[in-house]
C-alpha cells in the first residue's frame, strides 16, 4: 500500500477548525436524517434496523471524533507517560449505548428518535457484539479501557482485529453447534482505518551476525516473509469528561513485494494463496479460554501483535527524540494481559538492539523497567509453552534473544542457589524442548500480579514460588473489577434511578458511594420498590429465555443463574446435580415449604473440549425431562441459554436473584461475573475461591451463601479423596448419580452420560465435585428458605449492591496506576 503525501508549509488549522457539534435532540435528529438519507442513501420505505442503527452510530461517532482529537492533543502537548495494554482479546460488546451514556446524550437521542417515529431499543439491537474475546480475560480488558478513559489515564489498548470473533453458539438437538461470527460483514462504524501507520512484521528466515561499517558486531533478521499490520483505531470514551482514548487493533495483510516474487516466477495461484496465509493471521479468534493449543497460527498472532505494537511505540519515540532512548522507560509502560503477548519481551530487546543499536544492558534495563505481567490462571493446561523448534522456525531472531535472556537469567539463579543444578532446570525459561512463556514474562517484567488476593498468594507460594523467593518485590495483587457504567448505569436503568433517588448519581464515577444505600436497609417502602425493580428486570430476563429457549420462567420463582464459559473447574456439573436432586425431591413428594426455582445455565464450550460439550448435553437433557414433567409444574424450570455473550449478560445480571460462583476452591483466579451480579443485587452462592472471598468480606457472611471446601482443604483431601465412599454415604447424592446412570435423562441412548458419572466417581477427579455436594445442597436450601421472606431477601439484595463499591475497575485501575504505571491523569483541554 502506498500513500501519497503533500507538503504543507505550515499546519492548516482552517482545515480542522470546525464548530462543536450539538448534543441536543434537534442537532442529533438533523444529523441522523442526513446520514440516513445522504450517506447511507436509504428512504422512507427502508425497514432494515441495521441502517437505522448505523445512522445513529455515525451521529454518535462524530461526537466521539471531536473529543478524540482533543484527547490526543492533550496527551501530546503535555508529553505524558503512556501505558500500552497488550492483549490478544478485547471483549467490547456493543458500543452504541455505552458511547451515548458516556457522552451524556442518551436522553436527547431517545427524544430525537421518538420524533422520527423510531424506538431506541430496536436500534440498539441492530448492533452486533464485538466478540473479540473468550470470557473474563477479554472482558476485563474492555472494562479496564472504560475506567482508564474515565480516570483520564493515557492508556492505549493494543489488540487484533479478528475478522471472526467468538463463535456463535446454537443449540440443536440438545447439543452445541458452532457458527462463524462474521461480525464485520455490514461494516463497523466504530473503527477508523489508519493505513498510513502500517508496520512490517517478519516471520521465518534466519538471523545473520555481521559487522557494521564501524566494525561493531550486529545482528539482522534476513530472508524473512513479511506481513503488513494495518491499524484500525476504535474510540474509547470516558464518562462525561471529554476524554476519548484509543484501542488500536491490527489487521494482517499481504505485502506486495512478496506477491510479486511468486508472480514473476509464474505461480500466480501460489502467490494468491500465500497472500491468504498472510491475511489469515488475524482472521479468527482462538476459542479456547483455558487451554493453549500450540498451533503455529496462534504464535503468529501473538508475534504480530507484539511486534506491530512495539514498532508503533518505538517509532513514535524516535520521531520525537531521535535515537536517544534515555527517557524511554519514564514515558512508556507495557502491561501484558497474561502470557499471550509475552513475546513482546524479546521483541522490545530486538528492536532496541538490532534496529536502534543499543547494547544488551541498556536494552534490558529498558525492557524490564517497562514490562509488567498479569497472570490470569493457575491451571497447568492453560500455561503457554511453545516448542523451541516451532519458535526457531517462525521467529529465529526472537528465539536467539530468549536464549540469551535465559543464559543470563540462569547465572542469577546459580548465584542465588549456588551449586543447585535442579533449581536451574526448574527455573529455566527453556526446558523440555519448550519455551515457557510465563517464566519469560516473569523474568522480563518489573511487576507480576494476580487478579484476586487468594490467586496472588497461590502464585507467590505455588506456581512462581521460587521466582518470588528471588524477587519478592516484583509480586503484587490487583483484585479485578468491572465498570459500573456498563454493568449498572447502562444495563439496569430502573435500579440506577432507584439508587439515584436516595444517594444521587455520584456512584457512577465513585462506586464506593453505593455504601450510602445501607442507610435504607430497613426502609420497608424502599425495599418494596427494590423488589418491584427486580421483578421488572426478571420480566426482561424471562422474555429473553422465552425467546431463545422457548421456556416460560414464572416471575415469582427464585431466578438461579450460572453463566460463564463451560469448564469442569467451574462445576456447572455440580449445579445440574443439585437440579436433579430438586427434581428427585419433587418426584418423591418431598416438597413441604417449597420455593419455586428457575435455573438458567449458559456458556460456550471450547469446540474441542469434549467433556464440556457433554455437560451442555446433560443440562439440555435434564431441562427436557424436568420442563415436561407434569408433576413438576412451576416448582422447577431449567433452561440452557444459547450464545451467552456480553449483550446477553446486560439483561441477565439485572434479572438474577441468585448468582452461582461454585468453582473448586483455588481454581478460579478471580471471576468477574460474580461482581456484575452482586452490583445488580443478586445474592451469591459460592465457594471460597477467587474474588468470591472478597465479595463475602464486603457483603458480610450473613449476606452470602457459602459452601464447600477451602483451597487448603481441597489440597489436603486430594490424596485420600474417595468419591465413591462419599456417594455411598449420601443417600441424596446416590439417588442423583443413580438417576443419571439409569439413563433417566437419555431414555433413547443408553449410557450417554456415563462418562460424566465416571468423572464424578473418579478418585482423581481434579474438581472434587462429590466432596462439595452435601454442603452445596445445604447452602441451596438455605437460599431457598431465605427467598420465602421477600423483605429479608430484598434487604440482603440491597446490602449486596451497597457493598459492591470495591469491585469497580476504577479502583483496580487506580491501584495499577499507583503501584505499577505511575501515569498522571490528564484532563482534555489542558494546554
Ligand atoms: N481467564 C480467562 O478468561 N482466560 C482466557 O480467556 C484465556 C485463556 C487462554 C489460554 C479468566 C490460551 C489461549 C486463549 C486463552 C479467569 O478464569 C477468571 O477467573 N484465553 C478471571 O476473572 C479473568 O480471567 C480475568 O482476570
Amino acid at each position: 500500500m502506498f500513500h501519497k503525501t503533500v507538503k504543507l508549509s505550515s499546519p492548516r488549522p482552517e482545515l480542522t477548525d470546525v464548530p462543536p457539534l450539538g448534543l441536543d435532540a434537534v442537532a442529533l435528529s438533523e444529523d441522523y436524517r442526513r446520514y440516513f438519507n445522504h450517506t447511507l442513501g436509504r428512504d422512507e420505505f427502508c425497514t432494515s434496523v441495521h441502517y437505522m442503527y448505523e445512522a445513529l452510530a455515525m451521529v454518535v461517532r462524530d461526537r466521539l471524533l471531536e473529543r478524540w482529537k482533543k484527547t490526543n492533543a492533550a496527551y501530546h502537548n503535555n508529553d505524558v507517560k503512556r501505558v500500552y495494554y497488550l492483549s490478544l482479546e478485547f471483549l467490547m460488546g456493543r458500543a452504541l449505548s455505552n458511547a451515548m451514556l458516556n457522552l451524556g446524550l442518551s436522553d436527547e437521542a431517545e427524544k430525537a428518535l421518538e420524533g422520527l417515529g423510531l424506538v431506541m431499543e430496536e436500534l440498539r439491537d441492530g448492533e452486533p457484539d464485538a466478540g473479540l474475546g473468550n470470557g473474563g480475560l477479554g472482558r476485563l480488558a474492555a472494562c479496564f479501557l472504560d475506567s482508564c478513559a474515565t480516570l483520564q489515564l493515557p492508556v492505549v489498548g493494543y489488540g487484533l482485529r479478528y475478522e471472526y470473533g467468538m463463535f456463535r453458539q446454537l443449540v440443536a438437538g440438545g447439543k452445541q453447534v458452532e457458527e462463524p461470527d462474521h461480525w464485520l460483514v455490514n461494516g463497523n462504524p466504530w473503527e477508523l482505518e489508519r493505513p498510513e501507520l502500517q508496520r512490517l512484521v517478519q516471520f521465518g528466515g534466519r538471523s545473520e551476525h555481521y559487522q557494521d561499517a564501524r566494525g561493531v558486531d550486529r545482528v539482522r533478521w534476513v530472508d524473512s516473509e513479511d506481513v503488513w499490520a494495518i491499524p484500525y483505531d476504535v474510540p474509547v470514551p470516558g464518562y462525561r469528561n471529554e476524554t476519548v482514548n484509543t484501542l488500536r487493533l491490527w489487521k494482517s495483510s499481504a505485502t506486495d513485494e512478496f506477491n510479486l516474487r511468486e508472480f514473476n516466477a509464474g505461480s500466480y495461484t501460489e502467490a494468491v494463496s500465500e497472500k491468504n496465509a498472510a491475511e489469515n493471521i488475524t482472521l479468527v479468534l482462538y476459542p479456547n479460554d483455558a487451554s493453549e493449543n500450540g498451533k503455529e497460527l496462534r504464535l503468529r498472532q501473538q508475534y504480530l501483535l507484539a511486534s506491530a505494537s512495539l514498532q508503533d511505540v518505538v517509532g513514535h519515540w524516535v520521531r520525537a527524540h531521535g535515537e536517544d532512548f534515555t527517557g524511554f522507560a519514564d514515558k512508556n509502560g507495557f502491561q501484558l494481559n497474561d502470557t499471550h503477548p509475552s513475546v513482546a519481551v524479546a521483541e522490545l530487546m530486538r528492536l532496541l538492539m538490532d534496529e536502534h543499536l543499543l547494547g544488551w544492558d541498556a536494552a534490558w534495563a529498558i525492557t524490564t523497567r517497562t514490562m509488567a505481567y498479569t497472570n490470569h490462571t493457575l491451571l497447568p493446561e492453560a500455561l503457554e509453552r511453545w516448542s523451541v523448534d516451532l519458535f526457531r522456525h517462525l521467529l529465529p531472531r526472537p528465539l536467539e534473544i530468549i536464549e540469551e535472556i535465559n543464559r543470563r537469567h540462569l547465572l542469577k539463579v546459580a548465584a542465588r542457589w549456588p551449586g543447585n543444578v535442579e533449581m536451574r532446570h526448574k527455573l529455566s525459561i527453556i526446558g523440555d524442548g519448550d519455551v515457557r512463556m510465563a517464566y519469560l514474562a516473569v523474568v522480563g517484567s518489573h511487576s507480576v500480579n494476580g487478579v484476586a488476593e487468594l490467586h496472588t498468594n497461590l502464585l507467590k507460594h505455588g506456581l512462581f514460588g521460587d521466582f518470588h523467593a528471588m524477587w519478592p518485590e516484583r509480586f503484587n495483587n490487583k483484585t479485578n473489577g468491572v465498570t459500573q457504567r456498563r454493568w449498572l448505569a447502562m444495563c439496569n436503568p430502573a435500579l440506577s434511578d432507584l439508587i439515584n433517588e436516595r444517594i444521587g448519581s455520584g456512584w457512577v464515577t465513585e462506586l464506593s458511594e453505593l455504601a450510602g444505600l445501607r442507610a435504607y436497609r430497613d426502609d420497608k417502602a424502599y425495599l418494596a420498590r427494590w423488589r418491584e425493580v427486580k421483578q421488572l428486570n426478571k420480566q426482561r430476563l424471562a422474555k429473553l429465555v422465552k425467546q431463545d429457549c422457548g421456556i416460560d420462567f414464572p416471575l415469582e420463582s427464585l431466578f438461579d443463574v450460572q453463566v460463564k464459559r463451560i469448564h469442569e473447574y467451574k462445576r456447572q456439573l455440580l449445579n445440574i446435580l443439585h437440579v436433579i436432586h430438586l427434581y428427585d425431591r419433587i418426584k418423591r413428594g418431598d416438597t413441604a415449604a417449597w420455593t419455586n426455582r428457575c435455573v438458567l445455565i449458559g456458556g460456550k464450550a471450547a469446540p474441542g473440549y469434549w467433556m464440556a460439550k457433554r455437560i451442555i448435553k446433560l443440562v439440555c437433557a435434564v431441562a427436557e425431562v424436568v420442563n415436561h414433567d407434569l408433576d413438576v409444574g412451576d416448582k422447577l424450570k431449567v433452561a440452557f441459554l444459547p450464545n451467552y455473550r456480553v449483550s446477553a449478560m446486560e439483561i441477565i445480571a439485572p434479572g438474577t436473584d441468585l448468582s452461582e460462583q461454585i468453582s473448586t476452591a483455588g481454581k478460579e483466579a478471580s471471576g468477574t461475573g460474580n461482581m456484575k451480579f452482586m452490583m445488580n443485587g443478586a445474592l451469591t452462592i459460592g465457594t471460597l475461591d477467587g474474588a468470591n472471598i472478597e465479595i463475602r468480606e464486603e457483603a458480610g457472611e450473613e449476606n452470602f451463601f457459602l459452601f464447600g471446601l477451602t483451597e487448603s482443604e481441597v489440597e489436603s483431601l486430594r490424596p485420600n479423596y474417595d468419591p465413591n465412599a462419599i456417594i455411598a454415604a449420601d443417600e441424596d447424592l446416590a439417588r442423583v448419580v443413580g438417576l443419571i446412570e439409569n439413563d433417566q435423562f437419555c431414555p433413547d441412548r443408553e449410557g450417554r452420560f456415563q462418562a460424566i458419572v465416571d468423572s464424578v466417581r473418579n478418585p482423581h477427579d481434579p474438581w472434587m465435585t462429590a466432596a462439595d455436594f452435601r454442603s452445596y445442597v445445604n447452602a441451596q436450601r438455605e437460599a431457598a428458605n431465605a427467598y420465602q421472606d421477600p423483605v429479608a431477601w430484598s434487604r440482603m439484595s440491597l446490602i449486596n449492591t451497597a457493598s459492591s463499591g470495591k469491585f469497580s475497575t476504577d479502583r483496580t485501575m487506580h491501584e495499577y496506576n499507583a503501584d505499577i504505571w505511575k501515569l498522571v491523569p490528564t484532563a482534555v483541554g489542558k494546554a
